[in-house]
């Protein structure tokens, strides 16, 4: 099936890190997923720990998720014309999310953030974005800007294919640098359109701000006259039902969402005040289109989706938090245990375990405090995961996510996977460092 897959597919994948180039090995082709677990081609079984890369928060196949849709898909696939689920998903997005007034649906986050970035320019009448290393946005030109472009120099393109004419205005900060932020507006003074974050890093691995970091945005760009973005693709719905900007009680002036809004279907979707998503067409002058955008099939999954999260409000929230804090402390403790250097950096149901060499500090809190992971040794921790059933983001630079039905059985099971996982890389430790040789 791998060959197959890459004779005919770049990579043999639709998207480049399902290809496990970070962990090694080959990935498991997949056939079902029902709640926590994943179901391969060859009959074997595993916990979830990517589930879709954040949209399963309530767990695969969930019954009124799938019935949902199966009901939307005998009325048609597609119309490219209005439906009442549009506004029916809009509506509950827009209860849970107090700073989203008007908000327009695409296919995916990368079509959100770029679409979000376009109605900055054109509100603000400025070019320049800011962005910050670690943080991903899809994979629009204007974003993918190779990290350490820092304050003083162009934005360098990320990828091959980008010209630098196209990232010349996009400027790549250190996470958790509110310093570099005021230098770089008073380098352009009335320039930046916008500065764009997620407000919980997923794409670093996961990654809190420091105290004081988002108010600080807040503060400055307000001064500035520059618009707040909070890309809350992964952490909207993820972190609570109102996402980060709940949680840290800060109101951005545009929001981009993905994922768990469409329950698995491709969804994405930006908004914010009125006055500036006003600037859209029909209404305004800034263009932005998609054939499949408010595809009635997405919408319902969405629905659905939103549906259940709304019922469960807070305890929802408070449960998830609860398992995944069993989850990836029970693990911590099982490589303190064995002398294993690991730092857990954990919010919601989101968390990363960076596996540290022995001479780091054991902070997590920019792209190269998590750059200095010992991402081989993630790989050899991932791969025994997977062998003994339990299917970890298959690189260091990712958040791993728990669903409402990981309970009891999954925290044993994966504790248990992870003691022999890492009892078996002990053997692979570097030389210990002095303090713990002392006799
Ligand atoms: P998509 O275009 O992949 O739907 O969304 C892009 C995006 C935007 N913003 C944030 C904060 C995101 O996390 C993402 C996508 N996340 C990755 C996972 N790290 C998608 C997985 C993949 O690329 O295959």
């Amino acid at each position: 099936m791998q060959r197959r897959a890459e004779r005919l597919i770049p990579g043999g994948v639709d998207s480049p890190v399902r290809a496990f180039r970070a962990v090694g090995g080959d990935a498991p082709f997949l056939e079902r997923a029902e709640g926590a677990y994943l179901y391969d081609v060859d009959g074997n079984r595993y916990i979830d720990y990517f589930g879709s890369w954040g949209p399963m928060i309530l767990g695969h196949a969930a019954p009124a998720v799938i019935e949902a849709v199966r009901d939307a898909a005998g009325r048609s696939t597609s119309f490219g014309a209005s439906t009442g689920a549009e506004a029916e998903l809009a509506q509950l997005v827009i209860d849970a999310v107090p700073s989203i007034e008007k908000l327009r649906f695409v296919s995916s986050g990368t079509e959100a953030v770029m679409s979000a970035i376009r109605v900055a320019r054109a509100f603000t009448g400025r070019k320049r974005i800011v962005k910050f290393e670690g943080c991903y946005h899809g994979h629009s030109d204007a974003l993918l800007v190779k990290a350490g472009s820092g304050v003083a120099t162009l934005g360098i393109p990320g990828s091959a294919g980008i010209p630098v004419e196209t990232t010349q205005f996009t400027t790549a900060l250190r996470y958790n640098d509110l310093e570099e932020v005021e230098t770089l507006f008073a380098r352009h003074p009335g320039e930046v359109a916008c500065v764009i974050l997620e407000p919980v890093v997923g794409n670093a691995g996961t990654i809190l701000p420091d105290e004081g970091f988002l108010q600080g945005l807040r503060a400055i760009t307000e001064r500035e006259g520059a618009l707040l973005i909070f890309d809350e693709v992964m952490t909207g719905f993820r972190l609570a039902l109102g996402g980060a900007q709940e949680i840290f009680g800060i109101t951005p002036d545009l929001t981009t969402l993905g994922k768990i809004i469409g329950g698995g279907l491709p969804v994405g979707a930006f908004g914010g005040r009125a006055e500036i998503m006003d600037q859209l067409a029909p209404l305004g002058p800034v263009y932005q289109a998609g054939t499949l955008s408010g595809n009635p099939l997405a919408m319902a999954a969405g629905i659905a989706t939103l549906n259940a999260l709304h019922t469960g409000g807070p305890e929802f929230y408070r449960n998830l938090a609860k398992v995944t804090a069993r989850i990836a402390d029970g693990v911590a403790a099982v490589a303190e245990d064995l002398g294993i250097p690991i730092t857990t950096n954990r919010i919601g149901s989101m968390f990363t375990w960076f596996f540290r060499d022995s001479s780091g500090s054991d902070i997590v809190r920019d792209f190269d405090d998590a750059a200095r992971s010992d991402t081989a040794r993630f790989g050899h921790f991932h791969r025994a995961m997977l062998e003994r059933g339990v299917w970890l983001p298959p690189s260091q630079y990712e958040a791993a996510f728990v669903s409402a039905v990981h309970g009891e059985v999954e925290i044993a099971a994966t504790i248990a996977a992870a003691k022999d996982s890492l009892a078996a890389l002990t053997g692979e430790l570097h030389v210990p460092s002095a303090s713990s040789l002392a006799l």
